[in-house]
């Protein structure tokens, strides 16, 4: 019997530029972290076959698709940040992209630009571009960034010096001036890419990206619903993996595989069969986004035999929950829809932002969890200060909140650890 060799990307990289020693080492890094907190889990549903595929590729694969879209003309958008909006890149025919920004990476060359008391998010994804270890960002012909909070608006202005970098500017609150205010800044990116693609963007080209983004937002809804179950069909780590694929996989294939994974969730929970045993504690996340390759806490969670049932945060709920209107008859109507969206999304760079705590506790009562924990990243001052908010809220709602503040190291796994199953005991 003849086996088929892995295809090899080396030159491909190359030509990308990547620092390919380093390169490699950080893959097989990932793919140690993944086997550890991925293959180990038992009874997992055969759709997420299709998770392990995608992060086997995500540097492959993936890549290759985007590197012959960009020799046939097409034009790749690179992202940080929920706020800008993905149908506005696929109307003018680009492809949007999420960029690593999940990993410890190069910090010694990162900290003699901006100070090291930056949160780990910021100091990962000016990593990955110094050490030229990000596949993504160098097959991005534009990098799409947000005055959302100071760090990262002030590395955009670094990350501009050494790639081509587009800032939207996002308004802090959220009533009538500021939609308004918005509402221009999405019909200048529209011009913007417009400008990169060469491409009009018009109302039909606009109604099928609304469509498309939102059948993706659907199939990740159709997943979260199932995790109201007792026992849950499928673990969080797993839920979390495909929330973030979301970002970089192609979206008519991640929304159709994710259907395919719903069907089997949504039929394990009518026979009754789970991952985890019934009566399982049931914790909600909340806080600051987890890029790939950040499955610290859940990992830490799921081992310790509890199930996160919600994630409400980027790379959770905020990305699904709300879908664009897809009434909208012209084009200026989806702009003013897109703008309206996309505003609506809880960040704590809002004043004030109620609506994520709301959130936060509707979430904890309709997944039946036992308990929330309230994740930060080290540095990030506008999640660590809406924790007070968060845990009077909760606790009024009757529930117990542990609050975690972290990075991307695994030094403090073990001392997590006992927090985290201190907080379950009492559950
Ligand atoms: S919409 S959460 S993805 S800004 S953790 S870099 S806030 S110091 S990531 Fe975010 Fe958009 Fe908001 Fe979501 Fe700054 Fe905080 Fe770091 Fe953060």
């Amino acid at each position: 019997m003849t086996e088929t060799a892995a295809p090899d990307y080396h030159q491909m990289w190359a030509e990308l530029g990547l620092d390919l020693p380093t390169h490699d080492m950080l893959l097989q890094a990932v793919g140690g972290m993944y086997g550890d907190a991925y293959l180990t889990q038992p009874n997992r549903p055969e759709g997420t076959g299709y998770l392990d595929f995608v992060l086997s590729e995500v540097h492959g694969l993936r890549i290759k698709e985007l590197d012959d879209f960009r020799k046939q003309g097409g034009k790749v958008v690179g992202t940080f940040c929920l706020y800008v909006p993905e149908e506005i890149v696929r109307a003018a025919g680009a492809w949007c992209v999420g960029l690593c920004a999940g990993a410890e990476f190069a910090y010694d060359q990162v900290e003699q630009i901006m100070p090291r008391n930056t949160c780990a998010l910021i100091k990962s994804f000016m990593g990955f571009k110094l050490a030229k270890v990000c596949p993504y960002i160098e097959s991005s012909d534009l990098v799409i960034g947000e005055t959302t909070c100071d760090g990262k608006k002030k590395a955009y202005e670094l990350l501009g010096d050494i790639h081509n970098v587009y800032v939207m500017e996002l308004p802090q609150t959220k009533d009538a001036k500021a939609l308004a205010f918005w509402r221009e800044r999405v019909a200048e990116l529209m011009a913007k890419v417009e400008e990169l693609t060469g491409n009009k963007v018009t109302a039909d080209s606009l109604r099928t990206a609304i469509k498309e983004v939102n059948d993706k937002r659907r199939a990740l809804q159709r997943i979260a619903a199932t995790f109201k179950a007792d026992p849950v069909p499928m673990s969080g780590k797993d839920r979390l993996l495909a929330t973030q694929i979301a970002f970089y996989d192609d979206v008519p294939r991640f929304t159709q595989m994710m259907n395919t994974l719903a069907d089997e969730l949504e039929a394990r929970v009518a026979r009754g069969e789970g991952v985890a045993p019934k009566g399982a504690k049931r914790v909600l996340v909340t806080g600051t986004p987890m890029a790939i390759p950040n499955w610290k806490l859940h990992d830490i969670i799921e081992k310790a035999g509890a199930v996160v049932v919600g994630e409400e945060m980027c790379t959770g709920s905020r990305y699904y929950q709300d879908l664009v209107s897809e009434d909208a008859t012209t084009l200026d109507e989806m702009i003013d829809d897109i703008a309206e969206k996309y505003l609506d999304i809880n960040c704590a760079c809002f004043t004030p932002n109620q609506g994520r705590i709301d959130d936060v506790v509707r979430m904890a009562k309709d997944l039946g969890a036992d308990g929330v924990i309230d994740y930060t990243l080290n540095f990030c001052g506008l999640y660590a200060m809406e924790q007070h908010s968060v845990e009077d809220a909760v606790k009024a709602a009757g529930l117990p909140v542990l609050r975690i503040e972290t990075d991307y190291s695994m030094e403090d796994v073990g001392q997590l650890s006992t927090r985290v199953e201190a907080f379950l005991e009492m559950l």
